[in-house]
């Protein structure tokens, strides 16, 4: 793949109707000095904009989108800057890839322009495809979805398939559910709630959320004015860190520094998500761990249960044993150590099992219950069981 997950893209709107950072760049020193502060703030790609694609936005002339976009494009490439050309159009896709832009983001999945895919098939870029219903004008008017997250997921594909057909190799693919776009906050939020969904289509994924007119609504005032675009920097950085360790490929963001901070916050106090997991249930093997002396004497089977943390998406897109754990090591591992020297305690035979398992590196968490079901106790009992739980 191009540039190693997870990226954080730095957005460079050119237009002076854009509803986030509209006007401000008038020249392309200002553009440019954005962009290198960008990209000193932890930003590995810059999304170059000429077009507005904020609701209601008109569409502006394809001379004009040249105008705004390739000096800039010159510019960041003279400073080996990565850029991405956020376009819908095939022309304006090829000048800026002769320009010197490595990435294409069609925010219409290659719907608007019929010769998008081929085009970029040619150019040998990779693509990002967004998920659209149509042009800004009037995508928001009649949203409609059965269920947002079912369709966007076929629709997506779709996008993906038709890309392949067009001669865009597999790896070259990134899709984006499209945020905001022909979209209600209800949806938006159906889609952020299930990325695990959106990423077991199989190919990366770039989120955008970033100032986003639905953040604006979840931070409303008691008597429900929105709050501004202006003031929305903190609540798009805290989504787009949680985006990012939930798996996505990328994140699209105004506020880079923040979004760079608020990731690296949430990675120092919760390093490896546990948000999945791997069992192996019931497994049994001959030990000497107990109190007692016919304990270490005569031995006894013990069992062990363990649930090991780890985020599994990149195994799921991949299909390959190296992105996730092998769990028939850490079965192996489990066995050598409940066979191997003995310990008083169970919770120190618990302990030590889950000191084994956390040593394979994906393994975030691992929880061990070991059960001991011929304990030494009087009387009719069904099973001793010690369960400790720890983090890497
Ligand atoms: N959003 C906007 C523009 N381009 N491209 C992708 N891939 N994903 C997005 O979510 C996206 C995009 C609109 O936001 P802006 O006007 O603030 O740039």
């Amino acid at each position: 793949m191009f540039v190693h997950s997870p990226i954080v893209m730095g957005i460079l709107n050119l237009t002076p109707d854009s509803f986030s950072d509209g006007g401000q760049f008038d020249s392309v020193v200002a553009a440019v000095d954005s962009a290198k502060s960008m990209v000193e703030a932890g930003a590995n790609i810059i999304d170059i904009g000429g077009e507005s694609t904020r609701p209601g936005a008109e569409r502006i002339s394809i001379d004009v989108e040249l105008e705004r976009v390739i000096p800039v494009i010159r510019a960041l490439d003279s400073l080996g800057i990565y850029v991405s050309i956020d376009t819908m159009r095939s022309q304006v896709a090829q000048a800026a890839v002769a320009a010197g832009a490595q990435m294409v983001n069609d925010v219409s999945g290659g719907l608007s322009d019929p010769e998008m895919l081929s085009t970029v098939a040619q150019l040998g870029v990779p693509i990002v495809l967004m998920h659209w219903r149509g042009h800004s004008k009037t995508m928001q008017e009649n949203v409609h979805y059965v269920d947002a997250l079912t369709e966007v997921s076929i629709e997506l594909k779709e996008r993906a398939v038709a890309a392949v057909a067009a001669g865009i190799p597999r790896g070259d693919i990134i899709l984006d559910p499209g945020i905001g776009f022909g979209k209600k906050a209800e949806h938006n939020w159906q889609l952020l709630h299930n990325l695990d969904e959106l990423l077991a289509i199989g190919y990366p994924l770039l989120v955008g959320v970033s100032r986003k007119q639905f953040l604006g609504a979840m931070l409303a005032d008691p008597s429900g004015v929105p709050r501004d675009v202006s003031d929305r920097d903190t609540a798009s950085a805290v989504l787009a860190a949680h985006i990012l360790q939930r798996g996505a490929w990328g994140v699209r963001v105004h506020e880079v520094q923040a979004t760079t901070d608020a990731y690296t916050a949430l990675s120092a106090i919760n390093p490896n998500p546990a948000v999945d997991s791997i069992e192996i249930v019931g497994l049994r093997e001959f030990g000497y761990h107990g109190v007692l002396e016919h304990e270490r004497i005569n031995g006894q089977f013990f069992s062990v249960d363990a649930t090991l943390g780890l985020s599994i998406s990149h195994a799921a897109q991949t299909d390959d044993l190296f992105d996730t754990v092998n769990y028939a090591e850490v079965a192996d591992a489990i066995r050598a150590r409940i066979a191997g020297e003995p310990f008083d305690l169970i919770e120190k035979l618990a302990e030590s099992i889950a000191s084994n398992c956390l040593v394979f590196p994906q393994v975030a968490y691992a929880q061990i219950r070991v059960h001991k079901p011929d304990a030494p106790i009087e009387g009719e009992f069904e099973d001793v069981v010690v369960t400790r739980a720890k983090f890497a």
